[in-house]
C-alpha cells in the first residue's frame, strides 16, 4: 500500500475497543455462569481468534452481523468441552498464553497452535510455571514454542498446585496465565513480577467474583470462586489511540480529539513520555468505567524534545515503543530507549525491524541490546517498509509517511487487521 505526505489532521475520532480487555472479556465470560454482554468489543483478528477457540471449546458466543456487542453464554469453570480439532490462536500471543493457563485445569487433552509468527514466540515462560503447578504441558517440537500439547496423559480431573512464582519478566500474559491456572489449583497462587505489567486480568476477574489481592508487584488468587456473568463496556484502546496521538503531535497545525480511551495507569506510559517530550496533550471527561479509567484525549501539534525511557515505565508502554520511535525521529536531540528487550519477542523483533526501516527512511537510529538510540532532526524520506506482518510496525510507518518526502510503500499493510481493521479509513477521515 502506498502513502504520501499529508496533513494537517483535524477532528474527532473514536478508536476501537481495547484488545487486551476484549480478549479477557470473552475468556472470563466463558468461565463464568450465565450471560456476559460485552459492548465495544474489538473485531480485530486476534480477538476473533479468542472467540473461535472458545466456540471450539463448546461455548455459545453470539455476535450478530459483526456488531460490536458480543453475548457469551458462560458455562462455569468446569463447563468447557474437548475440542474436535487443534485450537488455532492465529497471530495472538495473548490468546495462546492465557488460554494455556485455563486449559491446563481441564480434564481433556488438546493441541494449541498458531501462525508462523506465533510458532516463533517464546512459550517456555508459561510452560515452566505451569509445570511447577503440576500441569501436563509440552512443546511438541521441544523448542519451547507452539504447537503446545496439553493434558496428553488425560488422567481425569486436573488439580493443579498453588505456587508462588517469581516471574523473570514483567509480562501480563505470563501473570494472567498463572492466575487463570490458579482458578483450578488446590490453594492460593501468587505471582510476583519485576515491575507491574498491565492489570486488566486482576481488575476484570475480581469484577466477575474472583478473590484477588494485589500488593505492589505481587498478585494472588484463590481457587474455585463463583464467577458470574456480567456486562462489560470495553474502553477504546490506548495502543490504537497512540498512532493518532503521534500524528496529532507531529503533523503541523493538527488538532485531534480522541474519545473514550482507556487510561489505566498500567497502560498510560505513552502519555507520560509525550508530556516529558513537551507535548500539548489534555485529558477531558476523565471517568471510571468498571474499574478501568477512561478519558477523551485532546492532542495539538507540538515541538518535541528527546528523552530517556527506561525502567518501570517500560511495561506501561511496551506496545507503543514503535510509534514513540517515530516521535523521537522528529524530536530535538537524543532519545534513548532501554530495558525494553521484550520488544525482540513480539510479533516481530520490534527493535531490529524499527531500526532497519527507519534507517531506510534516513533516520539516525541504532539498535542496542535492550532498545534503541535515536538522534532526532533528520528529515525522513519515503521508502519501502517491511512490516514483517506486524500490525504495530505497519501503523507506525503509516504515521511516519505523513511527514516523509516522497512515497512510502508499506508491505503487507493489511496486517493492521490484527488490532485495528478500520485504521486507514479512520486516519483518512482526519485528513482535510
Ligand atoms: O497478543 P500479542 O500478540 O502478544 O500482542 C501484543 C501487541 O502488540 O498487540 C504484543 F505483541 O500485545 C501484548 C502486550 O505486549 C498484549 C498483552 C496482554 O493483553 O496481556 C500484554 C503484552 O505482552 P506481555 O508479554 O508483556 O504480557
Amino acid at each position: 500500500m502506498e502513502f504520501q505526505k499529508k496533513g494537517p489532521l483535524k477532528g474527532k475520532i473514536t478508536v476501537p475497543g481495547d484488545k487486551s480487555i476484549s480478549h479477557r472479556a470473552v475468556m472470563f465470560g466463558s468461565l463464568a455462569k450465565g450471560i456476559t454482554e460485552v459492548t465495544n468489543f474489538l473485531h480485530g483478528a486476534d480477538c476473533l481468534s479468542t472467540i473461535r477457540c472458545f466456540r471450539q471449546l463448546g461455548i455459545e458466543i453470539d455476535n450478530h452481523d459483526g456488531s460490536d456487542t458480543v453475548m457469551i453464554h458462560g458455562k462455569g469453570l468446569h463447563g468447557l468441552k474437548k475440542p474436535s480439532n487443534v485450537l488455532d490462536v492465529g497471530n495472538s500471543g495473548t490468546t495462546i498464553r492465557l488460554i494455556s493457563g485455563i486449559l491446563c485445569g481441564q480434564d481433556f487433552p488438546l493441541i494449541l497452535n498458531g501462525d508462523e509468527s506465533i510458532q516463533k514466540r517464546p512459550m517456555g515462560r508459561v510452560i515452566s510455571p505451569l509445570k511447577l503447578m503440576g500441569a501436563d504441558i509440552i512443546s511438541q517440537r521441544d523448542n519451547n514454542c507452539a504447537p503446545l500439547i496439553l493434558n496428553s496423559s488425560n488422567t481425569g480431573k486436573q488439580v493443579l498446585k498453588g505456587i508462588h512464582y517469581e516471574s523473570p519478566v514483567a509480562s501480563a500474559q505470563v501473570k494472567s496465565c498463572i492466575l487463570l491456572a490458579g482458578l483450578y489449583a488446590d490453594g492460593e497462587t501468587t505471582v510476583s513480577e519485576p515491575s507491574l505489567s498491565r492489570n486488566h486480568t486482576e481488575l476484570m476477574l475480581s469484577e466477575f467474583g474472583a478473590q484477588i489481592k494485589l500488593e505492589g508487584c505481587t498478585t494472588s488468587i484463590l481457587p474455585e470462586p463463583n464467577l458470574n456473568g456480567r456486562r462489560i463496556a470495553v474502553p477504546g484502546d490506548i495502543s490504537s489511540a497512540a498512532y493518532f496521538i503521534a500524528a496529532g503531535l507531529l503533523v503541523p497545525n493538527s488538532e485531534i480529539l480522541i474519545k473514550n480511551v482507556g487510561i489505566n495507569p498500567t497502560r498510560d506510559g505513552i502519555l507520560h513520555v509525550c508530556q516529558q517530550m513537551g507535548a500539548d496533550i489534555t485529558l477531558e471527561n476523565v471517568n471510571d468505567n468498571g474499574g478501568e479509567p477512561v478519558a477523551d484525549i485532546l492532542v495539538r501539534s507540538s515541538e518535541l524534545s528527546g528523552t530517556t525511557i527506561s525502567g518501570t515505565i517500560i511495561p506501561t508502554l511496551i506496545d507503543e515503543i514503535p510509534i514513540i520511535a517515530i516521535l523521537a525521529c522528529y524530536a530535538k536531540g537524543q532519545t534513548i530507549i532501554k530495558d525494553a528487550a521484550e520488544l525482540k519477542v513480539k510479533e516481530s523483533n520490534r527493535i531490529d525491524v524499527m531500526v532497519e526501516n527507519l534507517t531506510k527512511m534516513g533516520a539516525d537510529v541504532s539498535a542496542t541490546d535492550d532498545g534503541m538510540i535515536i538522534q532526532g532532526g533528520n528529515a525522513l524520506r519515503g521508502a519501502s517498509i517491511e512490516s514483517k506482518s506486524d500490525h504495530r510496525i505497519a501503523m507506525s510507518f503509516a504515521i511516519a509517511s505523513l511527514l516523509a518526502e516522497g512515497t512510502t510503500t508499506i508491505q503487507d499493510a493489511e496486517c493492521v487487521n490484527i488490532s485495528y481493521p478500520s485504521f486507514y479509513s479512520d486516519l483518512n477521515s482526519l485528513i482535510g
